[in-house]
């Protein structure tokens, strides 16, 4: 595929006022009509219409009423001279929807049809001006056989409904909002709602619809109560008040992604709709939570005010995980429960976003170029994006942040605009902060790649009373950036002394200290900040709620790690210091010889116990401070890896946790069982968070010793349990030991589960991602993809199976043998025919390779290799590949 360049950009030589689009719906043929009133850019010299399209079988084209000369070109409708300034294009064509196995376009799912059409899926339903830029106002009529599909949806309003000849009905649908292609969408389905009609603030009523197939509506009100959650948040926070008359959410049981914010009509990945207590997950329900806000969000940002280009992708995206974040932060509540969501969010960057931005694939915020747009719906455009957003609120605050919004839609509602138009908003309305200062210095967060990395370095000075922070920043290459220049980056710090308490902070210069916590803006490559009166050596806290998406190095001991642990107000950072006093400990394990015994000193775990024990300190937070970082982190942060040796030092890691700390699990077991009716909030969660892990360390350190009780009450509890959190967890802490009991309790929870596909997919997903152990995990999910159950056409069923172990489990994926890569390849190449958009995201599973230690690299050189010889590889998928190998 040709390479699209943002340079390359020009404005639209046609619009299309307005489309009346009809849908004659039928599985195996559907016949779309399509009505355009097209206008040509008379700004612009004239030159022929260019309508996208793809996978479509052209029927008719007439132009104000008459037959026209057409031709195909580069996968284009091209109509050379149009002959008026403004005409009636129509179109016939058909598509067919049971063949789309691409689920980009019209498509069936279950005995369904829906749409997907973000980034360029409209093109597979007709020939369209395919771009976010064209905003066009949607009347729709749909066609289909009652029985069949008894629910007709689309976007807006429905303006009438009928019965036809032949067991057929309509339903016509107006969507008032001008709207790029991307956001249109089409349902056909035998489906029940949920409804709740609401009041926004100034008065208007709202019908609110949650649409599942029959059976599932007992598994709604989660979503529902998130649709008005995130309502009245945005309202108030933002001001920002729901436009339409009737939201629709509607659950699809295959989808390439999580959710789309098509306009009034949002189409879901059933996983982030569905939940009960019964089927459910304390994590699901967060997921729901954070995507139904998500998409409701893009109501304004993203759909109201959208992207120009795709290469804007974050101006909707960074910016509505931003709000989403926000969101479920007001929602936790407690400074201490904002504190454990801002560290989930981090997890997910520095797991997702880093590796990414240290690999092949690395971009911009804001990509200069791509082969397939859906290429890069990535970590980058959509974590670090929202970090980016972040940034600007740390430096214009949270009222000036408020102002920022006002006024970018003042100035662009209704348009189609880029990252530059956002910033400037933030900017213009804050024109005393460091962000107007410093506006394009800061841009280059947008325009380059890379993590930086920071380095802190603190001298105090005894006689001067005095302790200068030296920061320098360095800005590594990146595919096709040598050389770049120094990043805004804001840090957040406070000071310690050696006891713990704070230090109040007073900048050489200032007339007296203020507060304890400050943001220092650092603008150059190297940088001095002195502080007065500071009477002792202290411990600095840099980066406080990770301030910047940076990789940090300040140079602290352990022993000032142990005194943030102890001691720091701020919930990221203390959790960070036990994070890198567990990755300190691993490191030196890799150092040393392979023989040398791994082994946890008594500081470290004394330090773990007595975080365990602290009776001040939310459960939540304790069982992300007693989690060991990830492989998949660490395995980011370390040169040449070896996954195998790093397995076994973490494993050994958390044996030795599990034995040290054996009274203490047992005493967290039993003080956090929840006695209360089951309620997804932060306390509980947190509360069942900690008992899982306590249970599972518990049950490892058991089955390590032959000890039957811990194994045995697991199983009990496993069967007992009154929700999903404690069976999964109960299920998962036999399996991941290995326990002999986890044999029978899958069984169980098989027949038990075998009707709900959602549940079925954590089964699969909790036998893929178990530590591995003498290649056991390979193997079982070898036999698993024999198992009646398992299919590649689902979406989830794939990332439950196959992603889980490419994607997060390093242990069973890398072998000595290679043949995780030999697996790797022959699945990419499977879902390369039917899924070019899901094969490219399992492709990226080896974007890393070069950072492995040999046999592995030379093996997954190979394996990348065999997959580049396929001659008809998709567009998406020889893009991952070919930047892989180059
Ligand atoms: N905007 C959609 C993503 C669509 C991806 C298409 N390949 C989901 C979201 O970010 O809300
Ligand atoms: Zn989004």
């Amino acid at each position: 595929a040709p390479m699209v360049r943002r340079q390359d950009y020009s404005a639209p030589a046609y619009r299309i006022r307005a489309v009346e689009l009809t849908f004659d719906l039928d599985a195996a043929k559907t016949i779309v009509g399509s009505r355009l009133s097209v206008e040509r850019d008379t700004a612009l010299p004239v030159q022929p219409l260019r309508l996208d399209g793809e996978d479509l079988n052209l029927l008719r084209v007439l132009v104000d009423g008459q037959s026209v000369s057409f031709r195909h070109e580069n996968g284009q409708l091209v109509i050379d001279a149009p002959a008026a300034e403004a005409f009636t294009l129509e179109i016939r064509n058909t598509i067919a929807p049971e063949k789309n196995t691409q689920l980009s376009g019209l498509y069936a799912s279950g005995s369904g049809l829906f749409t997907q059409c973000e980034a360029e899926g409209f093109r597979r339903i007709t020939y369209f001006l395919d771009r976010p830029d064209v905003m066009t106002v949607f009347t729709v009529t749909l066609r289909a056989d009652k029985k069949k599909y008894p629910v007709l949806l689309s976007n807006g309003n429905l303006l009438e409904q009928g019965e036809l000849a032949n067991g057929k009905h309509f339903a016509k649908w107006h969507d008032p909002f001008p709207k790029p292609a991307y956001l249109f969408a089409v349902v056909a389905a035998d489906l029940v709602a949920r409804e709740q009609r609401v009041l926004s603030r100034s008065g208007k009523e709202h019908l609110l619809q949650v649409y599942v197939k029959r059976g599932d509506l007992d598994k709604t009100e989660h979503a529902m109560n998130s649709l008005i959650a995130s309502m009245v948040w945005d309202e108030a926070r933002f001001g920002l008040a729901l436009d339409l008359e009737r939201f629709m959410i509607v659950a699809v049981p295959d989808f390439n992604m999580g959710a789309m914010e098509n306009k009034g009509l949002n189409l879901f990945n059933t996983k982030f709709v569905l939940a009960n207590a019964a089927t459910a997950t304390d994590v699901d329900f967060d997921g729901i939570e954070s995507v139904v806000a998500h998409e409701y969000f893009h109501n304004w940002t993203g759909n109201r005010v959208t992207c120009r280009d795709w290469f804007q992708l974050s101006l909707k995206e960074g910016l509505t995980v931003f709000r989403d974040q926000e969101f479920s932060m007001d929602m936790a509540g407690s400074p201490s429960a904002r504190g454990v969501r801002r560290i989930g969010d981090v997890r997910v960057l520095r797991e997702r976003q880093f590796p990414e931005d240290a690999g092949p694939m690395a971009h911009p915020v804001r990509p200069d170029a791509y082969q397939a747009i859906d290429n890069f719906y990535t970590a980058t455009v959509y974590e670090k994006g929202s970090e980016v957003v972040r940034m600007m609120h740390t430096l214009v605050g949270r009222e000036g942040f408020a102002a920022g919004m006002k006024l970018y839609f003042a100035r662009h509602d209704g348009q189609a605009v880029t990252c530059d138009d956002f910033a400037q908003a933030m900017a213009d309305a804050n024109p005393d902060s460091a962000l107007a200062a410093n506006l394009e210095l800061f841009k280059r967060w947008y325009a380059q790649a890379g993590t930086p990395r920071l380095q802190a370095r603190g001298v105090w000075d005894a006689e001067a009373r005095t302790w200068t922070l030296t920061l320098a920043q360095h800005n590594p290459p990146s595919p096709g950036q040598a050389d770049k220049l120094p990043q805004l980056i804001p840090v957040a710090l406070g000071l310690l002394k050696r006891d713990g308490t704070a230090l109040p902070l007073q900048l050489a210069g200032e007339a007296e200290a203020g507060g304890t916590e400050r943001v220092l803006v650092m603008t150059e490559a190297t940088q001095s900040f002195t502080f007065v009166n500071v009477d002792a050596e202290v411990v600095p806290s840099l980066l406080r709620g990770f301030s910047a998406p940076v990789v940090l190095d300040d140079g602290l001991s352990d022993a000032d790690l142990l005194v943030l642990l102890a001691h720091d107000t701020d919930a990221f950072n203390r959790w960070e210091a036990g994070q890198r006093l567990a990755a300190n400990r691993i490191r030196a394990a890799l150092a040393a010889p392979v023989e040398a015994p791994v082994v946890l000193d008594d500081a470290f775990i004394a330090a773990m116990r007595a975080l365990l024990r602290d009776a001040s300190l939310d459960a939540a937070f304790k069982e992300l401070v007693l989690t060991l970082p990830s492989e998949i982190y660490l395995a980011d942060q370390i040169e040449g890896i070896d996954p195998q040796r790093l397995h076994a030092v973490r494993e050994s890691l958390i044996d030795q946790l599990a034995a040290a700390l054996h009274a203490d699990w047992a005493w967290a077991f039993e003080a956090h069982q929840v006695k209360v009716g089951y309620k997804p909030d932060a306390w509980q969660t947190g509360q069942r968070a900690l008992a899982n892990l306590a249970l599972a360390m518990l049950v490892r350190h058991a089955v390590a010793t032959g000890d039957p009780l811990w194994p045995g009450k697991a199983y009990q509890r496993f069967k007992d349990a009154s929700n999903m959190t404690d069976r999964l967890g109960a299920l998962e802490a036999l399996v991941n030991a290995h326990a002999e009991l986890a044999e029978p309790a899958l069984a169980r929870f098989h027949a038990q589960f075998k009707g709900e596909a959602l549940v079925l997919d954590k089964w699969f997903m909790l036998q893929a991602r178990a530590p591995e152990r003498d290649g056991r995990v390979f193997a079982r999910i070898q036999q698993l993809l024999q198992h009646p159950d398992f299919t590649l056409g689902n979406p989830n069923r794939a990332r439950a199976l196959l992603f889980s172990l490419t994607h997060f489990n390093p242990a069973a994926f890398h072998r000595l043998d290679a043949a995780g890569y030999a697996f790797w390849a022959d699945k990419v190449l499977a879902l390369d025919t039917a899924n070019p958009q899901l094969a490219s995201r399992y492709a990226r599973a080896l974007d890393r390779w070069r950072n492995l230690a040999e046999p592995y690299r030379s093996a997954a050189r190979e394996a990348i290799a065999r997959v580049a010889a396929k001659p008809d590889l998709s567009g998406d998928t020889h893009e991952i590949i070919q930047r892989a190998l180059a």
